[in-house]
C-alpha cells in the first residue's frame, strides 16, 4: 500500500502546513512529503491538481485527499489516539483550543504572519486588536496550563500544542513580550524536535516572498 503523501507549502511561511507535519511526525506515522512555494504559478498548477480547494496542507491517501490541517490531524488521531488528551473533558478542551486557532485569531494571523526567516524584530505598528487577541489567546493557554499543571497545554504534548507552535514562532520573530509562564510554554514548543526539523527545512529553502510585509515593516 502506498504511504500517505503530505503536500505542503514553504516551511518558512506556511503555518497551516507546519501543524499536520508536527502531528504526523509526533505520531510516528510513515508518510512522504513534498513542498510547494506559495504565491507562485507552480503552486497553483500543482496543488490544484490534487487538493480540492487548491490549498495546502493536503494529505493524499491513495487517490483520495484530505485537505485541511485539523482534518488531517484528526485522521492521525484515529490511528494514534494519544495525540489528544486521554481525559474526555481535557480532550474536549484541547479540541476547543485547537478549534479557536483553526477558525479565529485573524488579527494575529494578519499582522504577525509566520516567517521563520525574520530576524526577531518588533513590527512598527500593531493594532489594539492584535493585543486584544493575544490576551484572549493567553486566557485559553492559562486555563489549560493551570488545569493540567503543564508543561504542555494538557500535560502531555497534544494536537492543541501543534496548533499553537506557529504562534509561538510568530511571537518570537516579532519579539512579542510575554509573561514568564507563557514565554516558557512558547520556548518549550519551539524546542521540540519536530519543530526544529521543520525550522531546519525552512532555513534550507531558497524560496523568498519579497513583498511578504510592506517595505516599511520588512
Ligand atoms: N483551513 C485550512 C487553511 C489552509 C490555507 O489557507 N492554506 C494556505 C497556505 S498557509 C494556502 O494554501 N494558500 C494558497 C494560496 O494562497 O494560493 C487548513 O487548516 O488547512
Amino acid at each position: 500500500m502506498t504511504k500517505p503523501h503530505l503536500i505542503l507549502g514553504n516551511a518558512r511561511y506556511s503555518s497551516w502546513s507546519m501543524r499536520p507535519y508536527l502531528v504526523l511526525e509526533r505520531a510516528g506515522i510513515e508518510y512522504t512529503a513534498e513542498f510547494h512555494p506559495l504565491r507562485t504559478d507552480k503552486f497553483r498548477e500543482e496543488v490544484r491538481k490534487v487538493s480540492p480547494f487548491g490549498l495546502v496542507p493536503a494529505l493524499m491517501l491513495g487517490d483520495e485527499t484530505i485537505s485541511d490541517s485539523l482534518a488531517i490531524s484528526e485522521w492521525a488521531a484515529e490511528k494514534v489516539p494519544s495525540l489528544w488528551p486521554k481525559d474526555e473533558v481535557a480532550r474536549g478542551m484541547a479540541r476547543m483550543l485547537a478549534g479557536q486557532m483553526h477558525a479565529g485569531f485573524q488579527p494575529i494571523r494578519r499582522e504577525l504572519p509566520m516567517d521563520l526567516g525574520r530576524d526577531h524584530k518588533p513590527r512598527k505598528a500593531l493594532s489594539d486588536e492584535v493585543f486584544a487577541e493575544i490576551a484572549r489567546m493567553k486566557i485559553g493557554w492559562g486555563m489549560a496550563l493551570h488545569r493540567s499543571g503543564g508543561p504542555f497545554l494538557f500535560g502531555d504534548w497534544s494536537i492543541a500544542d501543534a496548533f499553537y507552535t506557529p504562534v509561538a514562532s510568530r511571537f518570537r520573530t516579532f519579539a512579542i513580550e510575554l509573561e514568564p509562564e507563557f514565554q516558557d510554554y512558547c520556548d518549550l514548543l519551539l524546542a521540540q524536535p519536530e519543530f526544529l526539523k521543520w525550522e531546519a527545512m525552512a532555513a534550507d529553502e531558497d524560496w523568498v516572498i519579497e513583498d511578504y510585509l510592506p517595505p516599511d515593516e520588512a
